[in-house]
């Protein structure tokens, strides 16, 4: 009896493939038992997979660290989106930063206003990817409002003064690949200055749990940049801690006291995860964090 259970809910350890992601610094993790692995390659910056789990759908990670799921990418690319989105009263341009698997421009696309979206990955093989193995993230990859590039992010936001409404920085680990170069005080000046007047941004910037060192430095460095800078929080099933930091910025645009929840409710898209409460509620911090962030 108990070995039928143990096979009903997959205990049984030799007849699968199993994925782990262990989380920093090496003592705790994820796992998930994977039914079929879809696609695998070294390219010249990471190593990517794409493999197919009963329960999260279809995963993508890159170097053993998870980046998306079918079953929760919306938890994920619905905050990092909407909210530097609805801040901006009428978004054309928008620049999205990493995000190669496409769930980001998706989300910004659902932003009828939207014009023109550049897309800046740095890996092309992770788009590839993407668009043959992930179909619902990368949707609107092809859209010809989408205008992709190849190229490191942190220089190529170097090309533009005040040109976009809207920068959203959808990157990995600061530790991963080349990740880093999308957390230095540098490139968040370059990110201003590519912004127009009335423009607003949006960085994943960690959890506190397990990475909360690149949390803080992430959070003080756009802080050093922008005159608006707040961290919010959103769950994240699949990501390190579950609680994932995200970092709004402006150039004078506050995410509470100008937020209009009328637009949001208008909106006539279909969002699963974010709307006009979670948006006010997201800023809300624990204790320990607001304390933290006041010494930064
Ligand atoms: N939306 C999926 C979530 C990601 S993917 C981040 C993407 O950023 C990757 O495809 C990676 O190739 C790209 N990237 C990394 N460095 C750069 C760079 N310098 N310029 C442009 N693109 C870059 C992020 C998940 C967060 C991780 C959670 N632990």
């Amino acid at each position: 009896k108990k070995i039928i259970d143990g096979m009903q809910y997959g205990f049984v350890p030799n007849r699968h493939l199993w994925y782990f992601e262990y989380y920093t610094p090496g003592n705790c993790g994820i796992f998930m038992k994977m039914n079929k692995h879809l696609y695998s390659a070294q390219s010249k910056y990471q190593r990517i997979d794409i493999f197919e789990t009963d329960f999260f759908g279809r995963v993508f990670s890159l170097d053993g660290i998870t980046m998306t799921t079918e079953k929760d990418d919306f938890f994920y690319h619905e905050m990092l989106v909407h909210v530097p989105m609805f801040m901006h009263p009428n978004p054309k341009k928008v620049l999205v930063i990493g995000g190669g698997d496409g769930g980001s421009v998706r989300e910004v696309l659902k932003h009828k206003s939207v014009e023109k979206v550049i897309m800046c990955e740095i890996d092309e093989m992770v788009v590839e990817a993407a668009k043959k193995y992930l179909p619902v993230t990368a949707s609107k990859l092809d859209d010809p409002r989408v205008e992709l590039v190849f190229e490191d992010g942190s220089q190529f936001v170097r090309n533009f003064k005040n040109e976009f409404d809207v920068i959203i920085i959808d990157s990995t680990d600061p530790t991963a690949g080349e990740g880093g170069h999308l957390f230095t005080e540098d490139f968040y000046k370059a990110c201003f200055d590519a912004l127009k007047e009335n423009g607003t941004f949006s960085a994943e910037s960690e959890d506190w749990l397990y990475d909360g060192a690149w949390l803080r430095l992430a959070y003080s460095r756009i802080k050093k940049v922008f005159p608006v800078t707040k961290l919010y929080l959103g769950f994240m099933p699949t990501y390190p801690s579950g609680m994932w930091g995200y970092t709004f910025a402006s150039k004078g645009v506050d995410p509470i006291k100008d937020f209009d929840p009328e637009k949001v409710k208008n909106f006539g898209e279909e969002l699963k995860y974010y709307n006009e409460e979670i948006h006010k509620a997201a800023f809300a911090l624990p204790t320990f964090l607001k304390k933290e962030l006041e010494n930064l």
